[in-house]
């Protein structure tokens, strides 16, 4: 099978902005950017989504992603800055990454597009109560 696009950045077959590479992560610009300076955080090896993510991984992505949020102001003098991931549903590409976008007050991002629903009377207490049995909350 062949490599997915990001896999081929890591491995340097494809050229890329790479802001920080150790064994585990790799950093590099979205050549479409939300806001100029988006990075995308990604495990190394081959992961697909979180759901995949071994936990020895997860410290040091979660760790890339806060260093390059915190350099948004030094480096772009970004105010702030908007962390996500998609998993499988709007994931375009099939290895885990997580977008680091800067942010400025009045940047003029309205923010994505997430419609918000009200829950029926005694629904709430249902949703959260199949969400403890799936994670088995004592
Ligand atoms: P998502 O929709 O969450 O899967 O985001 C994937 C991002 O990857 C998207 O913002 C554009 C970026 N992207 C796709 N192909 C390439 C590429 O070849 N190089 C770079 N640098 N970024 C890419």
């Amino acid at each position: 099978m062949a490599a997915d696009i990001f896999c081929q950045i890591i491995a340097g077959t494809l050229d890329t902005e790479v802001v920080w590479r150790d064994e585990t992560v790799v950093a590099f610009l979205d050549h479409r950017p939300v806001f100029k300076g988006h990075v995308l955080v990604c495990p190394a090896r081959h992961v697909e989504s979180l759901l995949d993510l071994p936990g020895e991984l997860m410290q040091p992505l979660l760790a890339t992603a806060q260093r390059v949020a915190r350099a948004m102001g030094p480096a772009l003098g970004a105010d702030g800055s908007f962390v996500a991931m998609n998993n499988v549903v709007s994931q375009s590409v099939p290895h885990l990454h997580v977008h680091v976008v800067p942010r400025s007050k009045g940047d003029g991002l309205r923010g994505f597009f997430w419609p918000r629903t009200r829950y029926a009377a005694g629904e709430e207490a249902d949703y959260a109560a199949r969400l403890r049995v799936a994670l088995d909350t004592p």
